[in-house]
Parts: structure tokens; C-alpha cells; sequence
């Protein structure tokens, strides 16, 4: 299994995020991805790549998964924060007014000059700070996803993007749950326009891959399925019930498996099984796995009971299906266990394959 890490991703390092009315350090930080490397480099899978930040190709699959207006919205957030107030620099971007859903409460359609106010038409929680470097380390770990669904359509059996921010909550047109730029969704376009016909991905994440299932929810083409906590308690609470099918010509191409937090691995596993079923039944010749470590039960934001040595028996479950597999880092925040979770599910997986 290569690995493409994102030499950049240090770049993004929020400081406190907006948590029940109080700001609370951030939990997406560095070092999750430093302590993954780690323990790579203590148990090495294969090479361990950078990704290609020049692609000329980079922009058009970008805009395959996302909107032309939030790339940009994205790409300047920083710079109009701060021209907002000079002040702004030594502070993360929050947003703290959203436009209201309520009929007739809002519009929707025009755009607010003002930069703060902005932020609520793209974001969908407080909870996700916007930095200085926030554009260039999403857009790098960008081109990791992209390069690892390459590697794997060139022949690589496997490949992990071990980037930061995370991504599967980023929407087409929306950013929040630490994430901005889709990389899961990514690999995915990726691995289609390679001659993939249809590609499946299967989010192991603690909390529902919302932004990749918005993506995809009208494409017969590339199935979503996610094993997360149940929305009706757990973030990000409005989407990822389990009668969530699919849309139009995407009709039966989305699946949830919400389940309740206390889950231990037996019915994670049981969800599992049903989720490698409907991949093979799919017949999707390509797979995508967001990579969430946060199902174990050390993690401080979250609420499953895996424990790490269920890490490897994921992995090898995942293996079964056969198919090539590009993995996005994405959840995991416990200060110790984060790369020894993330990489028995790997080493597990490589194992097997
Ligand atoms: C991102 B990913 C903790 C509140 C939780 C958002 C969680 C985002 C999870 N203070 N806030 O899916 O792991
Ligand atoms: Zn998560």
C-alpha cells in the first residue's frame, strides 16, 4: 500500500472551535496526523509519498465535486476575513449568523458582502475554524487524494491519503465537521473518469459522511454507504437516517446504517457485513474508504466501543471485497491511540489483500 501525505497540513491548525456556548480547543490538530506517520514509520505498509501540488489537472476534478462559486468562496474566506478587520489575523474565522431554511425567513440566493456573515452561507456549524492556511492545506491534500486514486487506477492494489482537514462532511457547496474540500469524493470522481464504472464508498467514520452523500445522492454511479452514529443524538444530526436511498437517477445508490452510541464491535461488524454486501452487489470495481478512527472507544468525541485490536479484523473484512482501495484519512482524536488504530486497520487490510 503506497501512502500520499500531505506536506502541507500543517498549515491548517485551528485553535478553538464553538462547543454547546463555549470555545473549546480544537481537536483536529497536527498531531493526529504526526502520530499516523509514527506509527508508518514503526510499522511501514509501503512508500510514502508526496503528491504532485502543480497538477494541471487538479482544478478540473475539483470542480466535478464541488461548486465553482464555494472553490472561490474558499479560496479568498481568509483574505476577506481580514480585510474585515485588521484585528481578524489573530483570530480563527467562525461563523455566528446562518441564513435561516424557515419559508420566507431568508434568502438564499444573494450573497452578503460582508465576510463574517458570509461564512454562514458556506458553513453548516461553528465548530470548524477557518485559518491563514486552511486553502493551501485542504488544496494539498487535495491533490494526495487525487494522486492515490491515480496510483491505484495505474494498478497499486491500495493507497492512503494521509491528509488533513478531514473531508467527507465537506458538501459540494458547504464546509463543516473540521472538513472543506471533499477528498473521499475526490478519489472517487477519480477512480470513474480512470473507467471505473461504478465505485462504491464505504465511510467508517464515527459520524454520517453527510458533504459525500449530498455529493453523490442523483448519481447512479458511485454508491454511498456510511456506518455512523445515530443522527438523532450524534453530530452531524441532520442527515444519515437509515431511509436516506438516493435521489432520481441515484435511487437506491445511498445506504445508512445508523446505530446507537455504546455500539460495540459485534453490531458494528453485523452493519459492516451488510455494507461489503451491498458493494458487491453494487459491482462496483472500485472502492473508497473515508477512514474515521474515532469508532474506538478511547475516542473523546465520540461513541462507539471498538476496541484496537478490532481494528485489524476491519481491515481484513474490507480486503475481502477484493477491490482496488484508496483510503482518506479522515476522524480519530485521541491524543495516543489515533496512528495505532489508523494503521491496524491498514496492516490488517494488507494482509488480507
Ligand atoms: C469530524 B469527523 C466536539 C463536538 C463535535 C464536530 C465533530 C466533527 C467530526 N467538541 N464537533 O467526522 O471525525
Ligand atoms: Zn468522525
Amino acid at each position: 500500500m503506497i501512502t500520499v501525505i500531505n506536506p502541507h497540513h500543517a498549515l491548517h491548525a485551528g485553535r478553538r472551535e464553538m462547543f454547546r456556548g463555549r470555545l473549546v480547543d480544537s481537536y483536529e490538530v497536527p498531531d493526529r496526523l504526526g502520530q499516523v506517520l509514527d506509527e508508518l514509520q514503526r510499522r511501514p505498509l509501503g512508500a510514502v509519498r508526496e503528491p504532485d501540488l502543480d497538477d494541471p489537472a487538479l482544478e478540473a476534478t475539483l470542480l466535478r465535486v464541488h461548486e465553482a462559486r464555494y472553490l472561490k468562496f474558499l479560496q479568498n474566506a481568509w483574505h476577506d476575513w481580514v480585510a474585515l478587520d485588521p484585528a481578524n489575523a489573530e483570530l480563527d474565522a467562525l461563523p455566528s449568523v446562518w441564513p435561516l431554511a424557515q419559508r420566507h425567513a431568508s434568502r438564499h440566493d444573494r450573497e452578503t458582502t460582508n465576510a463574517a456573515a458570509r461564512l454562514g452561507h458556506y458553513a453548516f456549524d461553528s465548530g470548524t475554524p477557518l485559518t491563514a492556511g486552511t486553502w493551501r492545506a485542504a488544496l494539498s491534500g487535495a491533490a494526495c487524494a487525487v494522486a492515490a486514486a491515480r496510483a491505484v487506477s495505474a494498478g497499486e492494489r491500495s493507497a492512503f491519503a494521509l491528509t488533513r482537514p478531514p473531508g467527507h462532511h465537506a458538501g459540494p457547496n458547504f464546509y463543516g465537521g473540521y472538513c472543506f474540500i471533499n477528498n473521499a469524493a475526490l478519489a472517487a470522481q477519480v477512480l470513474r473518469e480512470a473507467g471505473h464504472a461504478r465505485v462504491a464508498v464505504l465511510d467508517v467514520d464515527y459520524h454520517h459522511g453527510n458533504g459525500t452523500q449530498t455529493i453523490f445522492y442523483e448519481r447512479p454511479d458511485v454508491l454511498t454507504l456510511s456506518i455512523h452514529g445515530d443522527p438523532r443524538t450524534e453530530y452531524p444530526f441532520f442527515l444519515g437516517h437509515a431511509d436516506e436511498r438516493g435521489a432520481g437517477a441515484g435511487e437506491g445508490c445511498n445506504r445508512n446504517w445508523p446505530l446507537p452510541r455504546g455500539t460495540d464491535l459485534a453490531t458494528w461488524r453485523n452493519a459492516l457485513d451488510q455494507a461489503l454486501r451491498a458493494v458487491a452487489d453494487f459491482r462496483a470495481t472500485a472502492l473508497v474508504v473515508p477512514l474515521g478512527v474515532d469508532i474506538y472507544a478511547g475516542d473523546p468525541i465520540a461513541g462507539f466501543q471498538l476496541r484496537l485490536e478490532d481494528f485489524a479484523d476491519v481491515g481484513s473484512a474490507l480486503a475481502g471485497l477484493q477491490l482496488p482501495t484508496v483510503f482518506t484519512f479522515e476522524g480519530g482524536y485521541t491524543k495516543t491511540h489515533t496512528g495505532v488504530a489508523a494503521v491496524n486497520l491498514l496492516e490488517g487490510f494488507e494482509r488480507a489483500a
